[in-house]
């Protein structure tokens, strides 16, 4: 099996880094194309992978699959032994419906706080709709981690694919200074360490591609 996935721009794109995460920390081989996202031709280059047209994009042999959340299920299935689903079926239903919310929520937060891996904003002012997501969020975390979090410092104890959901979150809230409950805090530390995070931070670092509109 030869997989290759199609991303975006690490220190903007965050619906790429969710599959990239996953497929490093289960340690799956893949080969990765970068399209630089906005600029010229980048529509073009992404659609020549994919009709919908977005990144990130899988490739496995003659298979196509779009879509942040169908990759990391595709993921799970072909991978059962990376565990990118909590085994429990109750613990597995509730890691599917809070990434099934950061997949289709929290707009106010993913407009105003756009990932931007290489900028830190201390005191960046955080209006009352962002408050609101930026409040469930911690709720996420910080029951998730009380309930089932016993076994690691993950959401589900052990790394999975709700944690690749919420990863890009916990990068926001950094780049824009956001205080925290020291349960999320801790938790948003543990996505920070992990391996692939930091790789993904340093290719990020690497790029030279700057886009005006993700910039503050
Ligand atoms: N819901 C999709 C969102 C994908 C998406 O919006 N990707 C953006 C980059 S983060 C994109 O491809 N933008 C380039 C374009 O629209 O030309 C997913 O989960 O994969």
């Amino acid at each position: 099996m030869s997989l290759t996935l199609v991303i975006g721009n690490k220190a903007y794109s965050s619906w790429s880094m969710r599959p990239w995460i996953a497929l490093k920390e289960a340690d799956i081989a893949f080969e990765e194309i970068v399209i630089p996202i906005y600029i010229e031709g980048s529509s073009e280059k992404i659609f020549a992978h994919s009709p919908a047209g977005k990144v990130p994009i899988l490739k496995d042999g003659d298979l196509t699959i779009w879509d942040s959340l169908a990759i990391l299920e595709y993921l799970a299935e072909t991978y059962p032994q990376a565990r990118l689903w909590p085994s429990d079926k109750r613990a597995r239903a509730l890691a599917r419906a809070i990434s099934a919310e950061m997949h289709s929520g929290f707009v106010p937060l993913r407009k105003l706080m756009t990932m931007n891996l290489r900028r830190h904003y201390p005191g960046f002012e955080v209006p009352e709709d962002v408050q609101a997501n930026v409040d469930r969020v911690q709720q996420i975390w910080d029951e998730t981690r009380a309930a089932h979090g016993k076994d690691g410092p993950f959401l589900f104890g052990h790394f999975t694919a709700a944690d690749a959901m919420y990863a890009p979150v916990v990068t926001r809230f950094k780049t824009y200074d956001v205080k925290l409950t020291p349960t999320s805090q801790a938790y948003a530390d543990a996505i920070l360490a992990l391996p692939s995070v930091k790789d993904w931070y340093a290719g990020a670092a690497a790029e030279s591609w700057v886009l005006d509109q993700y910039e503050y």
